[in-house]
């Protein structure tokens, strides 16, 4: 039998599956333990996400007026510089002053450490070649600088603050890099139920750029040939209705070419991020 053949026989089991409420995770489990390899089971599971209607109940979004350039966002009005449909991909300028980019990095410089991305078959956290960063992490209201931050955010992406991730802060030296990927957890992958369970799947991405660097760097989204360059107090924001590449979400930080990259990424979660 081809892997098509096996595919779409396991797609309907699949979907009668889900449609009984069975999480993704048990279906996953329930292949495997009736003889499949968990490679095709995953496959298969994939294939199935891709059909699944995307979300109805909304996304992280501003709330854009007829022919506006700007958009409220509580304590300012923030501009926008280019704005993509499908994927939704928003660049805005000035989210932040500049006094605010620079307090950011004075109080993560010293707590930054060789960042760490999740290890997708356990849900913990590893050391990875593709993301040669340095990076720290914020505690939601953690300072006022970082409480007044989350509160312009939610207000700009008509998200609330509790579902937001802790503000990640990275560094980039020259040479280092993020490569493509993902900000979704795969629901295919055996570590993702851990990770769900602190406020359900990423639905949105915030990335602000916290200075300006000279070359290199920027933010770039393959499937789309998208790039945006990092300038201080600018921002890029992009949003996925399901975990699946047919998002064309693809994205990464090109390697920094002259002096250092500073970001800060704010991730929003469908729950309250705990
Ligand atoms: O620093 C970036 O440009 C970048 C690129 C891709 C950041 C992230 N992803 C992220 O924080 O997820
Ligand atoms: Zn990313």
């Amino acid at each position: 039998m081809s892997n098509q053949i096996i595919t779409l026989d396991l797609r309907r089991w699949i979907d009668e599956q889900t449609a009984a409420g069975v999480s993704d995770e048990a279906v996953l489990e329930a292949m495997v333990t009736s003889g499949w390899q968990r490679e095709v089971a995953r496959g298969a599971l994939r294939e199935a996400l891709r059909a699944r209607p995307p979300r109805a109940t909304g996304l992280p979004e501003p709330k854009l007026a007829e022919g506006a350039h700007s958009v409220p966002a509580g304590d300012r009005e923030v501009r926008i510089v280019t704005s993509v449909t499908a994927p939704r991909v928003i660049v805005f300028a000035d989210l932040l002053a500049a006094d605010e980019c620079d307090e950011l990095v004075a109080l993560s410089r010293e707590r930054l450490e060789r960042s760490e991305t999740v290890h997708i078959e356990t849900g913990g956290t590893e050391i990875n070649a593709a993301r040669t960063s340095d990076g720290m992490f914020f505690e939601r209201g953690e300072n006022p600088l970082v409480t007044r931050l989350e509160a312009r955010i939610a207000a700009l992406l008509n998200w609330p603050v509790e579902n937001g991730e802790g503000l990640q802060i990275l560094r980039y030296g020259p040479g280092a890099e993020y490569r493509p990927h993902y900000d979704y957890f795969d629901p295919a992958e055996s570590g993702t139920p851990v990770i769900l369970r602190r406020g359900g799947q990423r639905l949105a991405s915030l990335v602000m750029y916290l200075n300006t660097p000279p070359r290199g760097g920027a933010t770039v989204f393959p499937d789309i040939g998208l790039t945006v360059a990092p300038q201080r107090g600018h921002a890029v924001f992009f949003s996925y209705d399901r975990p699946h590449p047919d998002t064309r979400t693809l994205h990464g930080g090109a390697p920094v070419l002259e002096g250092e990259k500073w970001v800060a990424t704010k991730w929003l979660r469908e729950d309250r991020f705990t």
